[in-house]
């Protein structure tokens, strides 16, 4: 057997020294140590069959010649990888007459998502989830889970697209639409918010756009009353705005919270004194608000005698106008990149 390991080192060595490329050279490796069907494996299987004696000395000179064998094939590879590269290299061409190409244009955030990302972050530090929600809602969620019933006058307030032929689905109205969904899913106590597109049939104008941003937003727990909510919403008025900024609260109806308000701040171009944008007010509506109806807290399946909660519904497109200066909604989603490229 040592016979045949000397023979197959003398056949193997010089065929490696003559091997030209990486392939041929795992082929030969494979033919010489491969596991399965390797001549250097076959031989090992014959050991078993040698006594004690001649197998410490033929295991030994096994080892010796495996490793030999190796170590060619390693420094061969090297070799040959070596080549490879300076053939590529010596190939290469650098065109130094080509003209030079001006740099791509990259893009950047829409203002409204400049906002929305930072009131995101605000609401995270509050303990806040951020949800997201579909736009294309059942009438369900929409209107009937809020307390709106299918011949409320309120839906007048929010005419929308219904989809044809399929009277139960429409295109959300507010992200109030969210509130029931997230109740059922998150249960209470909770603290979320769910920016998103919502969609009316407006005649549009100024301050109104048939396409627009909101951010809703729901806290419920045992003994959360209205102090709370005056809280939240001021935090939020001053994080875009500055410390300076007033929020003025007044009575305002909407169905699916009780007592409901609607919130203003300081109109942003007259600074107060009454300009058209505000409709000569001095202020500026930008979220409505309330407490929790009891109705819709039995829509989401909890206890109005457990729990009671706020919920809320910014203008997020309406923040984004006062908090650059923007005097028609209009000029946000009409694509001309000359308005976008001013954030
Ligand atoms: C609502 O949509 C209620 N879902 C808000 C709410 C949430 C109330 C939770 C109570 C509790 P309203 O229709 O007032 O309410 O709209 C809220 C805000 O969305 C408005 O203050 C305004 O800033 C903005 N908004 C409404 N319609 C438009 C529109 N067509 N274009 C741009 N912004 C609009």
């Amino acid at each position: 057997m040592q016979d045949k390991l000397q023979q197959l080192k003398e056949k193997a060595l010089p065929e490696i020294a003559v091997i030209k490329n990486e392939s041929e050279l795992t082929e030969l490796e494979n033919k010489y140590l491969g596991r399965k069907n390797g001549e250097m494996t076959e031989l090992m299987k014959g050991l078993k069959e040698l006594n004690s004696e001649e197998k410490k000395n033929t295991g030994q000179l096994l080892n010796e010649i495996k490793k030999e064998i190796e170590e060619a094939i390693n420094k061969k590879r090297e070799v040959l990888s070596n080549a490879g590269f300076n053939e590529r290299v010596s190939k290469e061409k650098v065109d130094l007459s080509q003209p030079y190409l001006p740099k791509k244009e990259s893009g950047h955030l829409h203002p409204n998502s400049i906002v929305q990302k930072k009131l995101e972050d605000l609401f995270v530090s509050m303990g806040f989830l951020v949800l997201d929600s579909v736009e294309l809602e059942s009438d369900y969620y929409n209107f009937e889970a809020l307390n709106i019933s299918d011949t409320h006058p309120a839906r007048e307030m929010q005419d929308t697209f219904y989809i044809k032929n399929h009277g139960n689905w429409l295109m959300r109205t507010h992200t109030s639409a969210n509130q029931v969904r997230a109740i059922e899913k998150f249960g209470a106590p909770l603290r979320m918010i769910t920016p998103g597109r919502c969609f009316r049939n407006e005649a549009t104008d100024a301050r109104h756009e048939h396409t627009f941003y909101q951010l809703e937003g729901v806290v419920i727990d045992k003994n959360i009353n209205f102090g709370h909510m005056k809280a939240v919403l001021e935090t939020v008025a001053r994080c875009l705005f500055g410390s300076e900024t007033k929020v003025r609260l007044r009575p305002k109806f909407y169905p699916f919270v009780e007592p409901g308000v609607n919130g203003e701040v300081t109109c942003f171009l007259c600074g107060g004194k009454g300009c058209s944008v505000c409709k000569q007010t001095g202020w500026m509506e930008i979220f409505g608000a309330g407490m929790i109806h009891p109705n819709v807290l039995k829509y989401s399946g909890l206890d109005p005698k457990v729990y009671s909660g706020f919920a809320f519904g910014f203008g997020l497109t309406r923040l984004v106008m006062l908090k650059y200066g923007i005097d028609d909604v209009r000029l946000l989603q009409n694509g001309d990149l000359r308005f976008v490229k001013q954030f």
